[in-house]
């Protein structure tokens, strides 16, 4: 029985994709890395910020130290950050208000297993905090997904049984870190039919049975 959602937060409830995209281009092209593009630029959904650095850096040919890629890091992110501010409830992705509505008039816990670090920034600018019960983010672990960590924190947080979670994802990492939690996994996005979840649709506006998968 599922008592609490855990819902991934980019590319699920918000769409900020494409401002990550624009930062990390931007940060390629001064570079020199061209060739840098947006099908490189899905191996960076739900993967950390480091991990995205690293996708970058692999279509150039240059080696760099760890201090110099934490200053390529915290570069990018605050070109991303200053695109934030432009961001506002326009970003929420549909049927999202409406499912955490009806998810919240069925007593179901509301909780968000998210990498990034600009988790609560995010939620302010597009006026999600009040739906919210619990927040699991970049700041709170040591290990992104797949490492099933930040889900494991979001059901501690939200004080239920991982078996009594479902998580809500786009990435296929999320869906393993999903599974490496022992939570049933509910995938959406663009790859929703590829990412092996155990229910799968193509957005939350789609006609989801919650009553009968909150059953199982
Ligand atoms: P930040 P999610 C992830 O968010 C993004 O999908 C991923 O592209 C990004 O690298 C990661 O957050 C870290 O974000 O740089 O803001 O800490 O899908 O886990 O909500
Ligand atoms: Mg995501």
């Amino acid at each position: 029985m599922i008592k609490g959602i855990i819902f991934d937060l980019d590319g699920v409830l918000v769409s900020t994709d494409e401002l990550h995209f624009k930062a990390w281009k931007k940060l390629a092209d001064e570079l020199g890395i061209l060739s840098f593009t947006k099908e490189d630029n899905k191996k960076q959904k739900g993967v950390s910020r480091m991990e995205s650095l690293e996708v970058v850096l692999s279509k150039g040919n240059k080696e760099y130290t760890t201090v110099e890629k934490e200053e390529l890091a915290e570069r990018k992110n605050n070109y991303y950050v200053e695109m934030l501010k432009e961001l506002n409830n326009q970003a929420v992705l549909p049927g999202v208000i409406e499912t955490l509505i009806k998810l919240k008039k069925l007593g179901i816990l509301i909780g968000i297993g998210s990498v990034s670090k600009n988790t609560p920034l995010i939620l302010e600018k597009t006026e999600l905090t009040g739906y919210i019960d619990q927040i699991s983010c970049g700041l709170d672990i040591t290990k992104s997904k797949p490492d099933p960590e930040v889900f494991l924190v979001a059901a501690n947080k939200l004080n239920l049984k991982n078996e009594n979670c479902l998580v809500v994802e786009d990435s296929a990492a999320g869906i393993v870190a999903a599974k490496a939690a022992n939570m049933k996994s509910l995938g959406v996005g663009p790859e929703y039919k590829l990412l092996r979840a155990d229910y799968s649709f193509a957005d939350l506006e789609s006609d989801i049975d919650w009553n009968f998968i909150l059953q199982n």
